[in-house]
């Protein structure tokens, strides 16, 4: 199998097998066969006595020491996954929040309420009354409002559940009751209810594991809408994708992971310090590249070009040209600090919750984060001065990229085509079947899969039968480095109908040429956005999420955030594909549960295709019937 689907990875991969570096693919490899018990589900290490094991022949075992059984551990091991990437992205969401606090309490001097029209918007919506309030007050009020979705004891939904989903699919939430109180709680609940000899019934399980999973899109939503309170609400903007935006004549700051907290900061720093990058040698000063979903962050609102996307991460360092590598939580591999070693680059840890042996900790600490910052440029500015010139080889090859399309930048877009009512054209456009449907790609690279490839090959077919297609995470990233965030995307891939649509939306948005065909709306917890757009969409209809031709995709999920993400897509309503097979298949109940039964029950369920040609096949065929059930195919 090829690595990757991009030519300047390949030649660093070659340039690593030169000097004796493994990276993640050679891992891969030294890890085969894996185990075949793991890759099922089936191996429960929940106890001491285990751990256990279930034959899926059934000529060993079919109970573990405990007795519990197949469809039981698997629905067990499944909810602990959700309880993770829940766990994951909703502490990213409370730091925001207790940031946008301590901005309200004049605490922190470093962050500000940049954008006070979303900081209003946000409040009317959790029901806070605006007028004759402050922003410092309102912020308070919205932080603590906020801040109660991980705290109340009431049984009453989260705000950031209740008021950014139609009301259809609440009471569809309540009536199950899954309609999340408490983000904290319900990973407490995973992991008391999944303690051995608790609860062995994997119905009941799972149902714990969809609301638990609405924490996620709790989290991610409160995450992003906060993030754009203190740092600005993304609009689109230009800029360039892949390791060729790395400069060999400047001092090259990769900021990695997913907290903006840093890494807006770092950017600010760069601004001040780029003279002493120059006295030090560094022609072009500081350049401040993006990897994963810290890189999306930046992108988005600082035009800050990506680097990369997950699984090439080590690259990055493989250029010779990369100074410091700072990461903040989530998705960093611990193998940097080891390849850093092999190089004069230098890998800063900042949270304290994400430490690696080997590379130097300089912790964000909210009151100093500025200082925190500096300290780590002004050492990214004395690496430079040891860079060893005959290791440096950076790839050339960059990508054009226009990023930005919060859903605030896309209602913007439309409401130069009709102000009143600015989702018109594109529901008109739906309907008139120009743009056939939407699918939202998200979630990661995996080594099982050649790096980019499914994304790339399901978008390409996707946007020539008009689908549209948007993107967060790594899945964006992907798209971003292989060409398909720029007008000439939309010239070569779009099909008639959707660039006829491109075409008159760039124009109004003055770029003289079609607006992309993929639309980079952001980081993981921006997934939040694509569902804010289908909910203005749906109610605009009067109809519920699950009945719009909209599907979403994770050709390449790898981390237990991907799974959170696509268990509440499907709990939200919306069908969901992956393109690896997640460890279920030890259990034929749970796999029914989430590829049919869940259908029936929230119209959202799991579609488990590994080949790319018949996942697309699959997402067409649901967005072609789901026309047909809105007596909107001709
Ligand atoms: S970074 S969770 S590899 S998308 Fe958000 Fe990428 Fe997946 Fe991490």
């Amino acid at each position: 199998m090829n690595k990757c689907h991009n030519c300047s990875d390949e030649s660093l991969i070659n340039k690593a097998e030169k000097e004796g570096i493994d990276l993640v693919w050679d891992r891969h490899e030294a890890m085969q066969p894996q185990c075949g018990f793991g890759e099922q589900g089936i191996c429960c290490r929940i106890c001491i006595k285990g751990p256990c094991r279930i034959d899926p022949y059934g000529n060993g075992p079919q109970e573990g020491i405990c007795g519990a059984d197949a469809d039981t551990i698997v629905a067990r091991n499944l909810i602990r996954m959700i309880a993770s990437g829940t766990a994951a992205h909703s502490l990213h969401g409370k730091e925001i929040a207790k940031t946008l606090l301590e901005v309200a309490h004049d605490e922190v001097d470093s962050y500000e309420v940049k954008d006070v029209d979303k900081l209003k918007n946000i409040a009317k919506k959790l029901e806070i009354k605006v007028e004759d309030k402050s922003v410092k007050e309102l912020a308070e009020e919205v932080a603590y409002e906020t801040l109660k979705d991980y705290t109340r004891f009431e049984d009453e939904p989260c705000n950031w559940l209740a008021n950014t989903i139609t009301e259809q699919r609440l009471s569809k939430l309540e009536d199950l009751d899954i309609a999340l109180n408490n983000i904290e709680s319900s990973v407490t609940d995973i992991m008391s209810r999944t303690h051995v000899g608790t609860d062995a019934d994997p119905l009941n399980l799972l149902l714990a594991g969809l609301k638990c999973a609405l924490g996620d899109y709790t989290g991610m939503q409160l995450s992003t809408n906060l993030s754009d309170v203190l740092f600005g609400t993304p609009e689109p903007v230009i800029s360039e994708s892949n390791l060729g935006v790395i400069n060999e004549d400047a001092v090259n700051i990769a900021v990695h992971g997913h907290n903006p907290l840093l890494s807006e900061i770092i950017v600010d720093v760069a601004d001040e310090l780029q003279e002493e990058a120059i006295e030090a040698g560094a022609e072009d000063g500081i350049n401040i590249v993006g990897i994963c979903c810290t890189g999306n962050e930046v992108l988005l609102r600082r035009g800050i070009p990506l680097a990369t996307n997950y699984l090439s991460q080590e690259l990055a360092i493989l250029t010779g040209a990369v100074e410091a590598m700072v990461v903040d939580v989530q998705c960093i591999m611990p193998s940097l600090a080891k390849i850093s070693d092999c190089y004069h680059t230098e890998l800063f840890t900042t949270m304290p919750d994400a430490k690696i042996p080997g590379a130097t900790h300089v912790e964000l600490n909210p009151s100093e984060v500025a200082e925190n910052a500096k300290s780590i440029v002004r050492k990214a500015i004395k690496a430079f001065e040891e860079r060893e010139q005959d290791k440096v080889e950076i790839p050339t090859e960059t990508s054009k990229t226009i990023a930005g399309f919060s859903k605030e930048a896309v209602v913007n877009l439309l409401s130069e085509i009709d102000a009143e009512e600015p989702l018109r054209p594109l529901i008109d456009n739906i309907v008139n079947g120009n743009i056939k449907g939407i699918v939202l790609f998200a979630g990661c690279n995996n080594t099982k899969v050649t790096q980019d490839s499914n994304f790339y090959e399901m978008a390409t077919k996707l946007l020539a039968d008009d689908i549209l297609v948007l993107a967060t995470g790594c899945a964006a990233g992907a798209f971003a480095k292989n060409a398909l965030m720029n007008s000439h995307a939309t010239e070569k891939y779009a099909g008639d109908g959707l660039k006829a649509v491109l075409e008159i939306l760039g124009h109004e948005a003055g770029l003289d040429a079609p607006l992309p065909p993929v639309w980079h709306m952001g980081s993981c917890v921006d997934n939040s956005r694509g569902v804010d757009l289908a909910v203005s969409i749906a109610n605009k209809l009067e109809v519920d999420l699950d009945q719009l031709p909209l599907v979403a995709s994770a050709p390449e999920l790898m981390s237990e955030k991907a799974i959170s993400i696509g268990t509440w897509v499907a709990t939200l309503g919306i069908p969901v594909h992956v393109g690896v097979v997640p460890p279920v298949t030890g259990s034929s109940f749970v796999t029914n549960v989430l590829t049919s039964d869940l259908g029936d029950l929230l119209g959202g369920y799991f579609i488990v295709e590994e080949d790319q040609q018949k996942a697309t096949e699959k997402l067409i065929e649901i967005i072609e019937k789901k026309r047909d059930d809105l007596n909107i195919n001709d």
